[in-house]
């Protein structure tokens, strides 16, 4: 059974590799002197609690044997003192390293969200979007803890072991061998769990993604949902995808809570050895150890395993977020298939003559859509393309814009192939309005303005009367200022169209690409529309897609599309004395319409 694409775990398309850290260190590259510092601080505040043990260790050998109060006073003092700074120090460093880590996020963030702008159509029509939305926000999210403790408390930590190794060496070189036997007990059982650990935090990253994608469609389909009483249904689903990850996550945490023990066990069992050990030496005088010496000892081997126990739990943390960092690099390095070449030019200002020399495209490998496409439209005239559902017209007019590259062929407009052009270039100098018509939140001024933000107005009014949009924006709450929210709910589909068309218009495009402009309005508005859009037309080249052949009968020309093949091409008149497929269509409206 072919799986929903919410069912089915995304591929990761590169392997893991120490890389993604690394590249990380570009991001932080900015702030390097910052965590200089922050480290320096740290150091110097582990340094001084080191002194602790030492201090605890005078106090027993000397202080307290010999009853000397104003040492015994000094000795609490620098404790007191020491454990002052190091608090101040670690308030600075939680401080300063948030501040850092967020705003290393919101770069990440800004880079992923630059790139998803520019990748092509093909990538958003690959994957679910709510995949796309989790990496931007929630694996982002995720590095927060990496960036902003994470990584120079590891390197505190790792420093912090030196010193602690020199302070035990110093007290006793074979005890420091011997407390240090669990290490490799604890190296060896990160390295058993080590690779099943990572496939279980990429799995629930999988989940995550996968439930959220099916949140996403859900809230999109909803009206379909509601309408078809699917409600049970879909919570069946839901919770299975929440189950999912629910358990996927409780898989991968249950290494975390593996670690940790062990790593406290280790240091208490070596603690414990060390002190049978060092007791059985002193009372058979086989040491030159004091009692104070042996209690620092202790305490260090406590202060050994602390920072192994923060790394290694910070080892979780980066097996965490290189799941996540997989794949927000794989997203960052998602080639924007359709760029501008290396010599690409600015298309000059456009005069609109298009020129379709056997193009062929297929969406995917093999299935092609369009099949060796080839017309001519003269600058200034209107060009239809009709023919049945599924014929590939909107492909055709996608073309034009490069929203995909193709595959043979070649579009030429004024002569310059398109493929040589800046895209930007290209796309400022047409107007395109699609067939399933966007609204975005804002009020309907802005909305009309999207493509043209300079323009005034007075030009957004006379555009949107153009398209017979006036009338009804003026009956709204405040007019062109009446706030839509997402996708346009609180208007019509026709009233959808009609600002859309307003948009296409008002970036007074010598191309106008009109998909389906007007399918959704009603008969009366059209023939009015149609009046308006006459002059309109007149110094512009048009594409007009349109499944009722009134709209399009005065075009120039017309093309019949089928199964991506031209069928006819020609006036309104030669194609109706020709009796073929156009002819067949429009007969059949017109019965219709009988
Ligand atoms: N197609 C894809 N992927 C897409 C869009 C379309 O594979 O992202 C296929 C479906 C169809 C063909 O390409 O078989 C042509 O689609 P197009 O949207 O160009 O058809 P149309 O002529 O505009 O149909 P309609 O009248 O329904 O808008
Ligand atoms: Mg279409």
């Amino acid at each position: 059974m072919a799986r929903n694409t919410y069912e089915v775990d995304e591929e990761l398309e590169t392997g893991f590799d120490i890389e993604k850290l690394k590249r990380i260190s570009i991001y932080l590259k900015p702030y390097k002197k910052t965590i200089f510092w922050i480290l320096f601080l740290m150091a110097t505040s582990s340094i001084a609690t080191m002194f602790i043990p030492i201090i605890f260790m005078e106090a027993m050998n000397s202080a307290i044997p010999q009853k000397d109060m104003s040492q015994i006073v000094r000795l609490g003092i620098d404790i007191l003192a020491i454990s002052i700074y190091v608090s101040i120090v670690l308030k600075i460093r939680s401080r300063v390293m948030t501040k850092m880590g967020q705003n290393i996020i919101y770069e990440i963030r800004k880079d992923i969200f630059t790139h998803i702008q520019n990748l092509p159509f093909s990538y958003f029509d690959s994957r679910p979007h709510g995949k796309i939305q989790v990496r931007v926000v929630n694996y982002v999210n995720n590095l927060s803890d990496l960036l902003s403790t994470g990584l120079v408390n590891v390197l505190t930590e790792a420093g912090s072991i030196v010193f602690i190794v020199c302070f035990m060496l110093y007290i006793d070189v074979k005890f420091t061998i011997i407390s240090m036997i669990g290490l490799p007990v604890l190296i060896f059982i990160i390295c058993i769990i080590n690779s099943k650990q990572r496939k279980a935090w990429q799995k629930a990253s999988n989940k995550q993604s996968n439930l959220n994608a099916y949140i996403s469609e859900s809230i999109n389909g909803i009206r379909i949902t509601q309408s078809f009483v699917r409600e049970e249904e879909n919570m069946k689903i839901f919770n299975r995808l929440s189950g999912n990850y629910r358990d996927s996550w409780m898989q991968a945490v249950k290494y975390n809570f593996l670690l940790g023990p062990i790593v406290e066990n280790i240091s208490a069992f070596s603690t414990s050895f060390i002190y049978v050990l060092s007791v059985y030496l002193i009372i058979n005088d086989k040491t030159m150890l004091t009692a104070g010496a042996i209690v620092a000892f202790t305490s260090y081997i406590g202060r050994f395993w602390a920072p192994i126990n923060t790394i290694v739990s910070f080892y979780n943390t980066i097996l965490t977020s290189l799941s996540y960092l997989e794949r927000i690099f794989e997203t960052i390095d998602e080639p924007i298939e359709i760029k501008d070449k290396e010599d690409a030019k600015d298309m000059p200002k456009i005069d609109g003559n298009v020129v379709f020399d056997k193009v062929c495209f297929s969406y995917e490998e093999g299935a092609y859509v369009l099949k060796d496409i080839s017309f001519e439209v003269k600058s200034g005239q209107s060009f239809a393309i009709v023919g049945p559902t599924g014929a590939g017209k909107t492909t055709i007019v996608n073309l034009l814009s490069r929203f995909y590259n193709i595959n043979s062929g070649h579009i030429y407009i004024d002569g310059i192939d398109i493929e040589n052009v800046t895209i930007k270039s290209l796309r400022k100098q047409m107007g395109v309005m699609m067939q399933e018509s966007f609204i975005f939140s804002g009020t309907i001024m802005d909305n009309i303005r999207y493509g043209n933000k300079d323009a005034t107005d007075e030009e957004v009014i006379r555009a949107s009367k153009t398209v017979c949009a006036h009338d009804f924006i003026m009956q709204m709450e405040n007019g062109y200022n009446t706030v839509v929210k997402e996708r346009g709910a609180g208007l019509s589909t026709g009233q959808k169209q009609l600002i859309s068309f307003a948009r296409a218009l008002l970036a007074n495009p010598k191309i106008l690409i009109l998909d389906e402009a007007t399918s959704s309005i009603d008969t009366e508005t059209e023939i009015a529309l149609q009046e308006g859009l006459k002059k309109l037309l007149q110094n512009r080249t048009s594409f007009i897609i349109a499944h009722r052949l009134s709209t399009i009968k005065n075009s120039d020309c017309i093309l019949y599309v089928d199964k991506g093949q031209i069928v006819e091409k020609g006036s309104h008149n030669e194609l109706i004395a020709k009796k073929g497929a156009y002819y067949k269509l429009y007969m059949s409206q017109y019965e219709f319409l009988k």
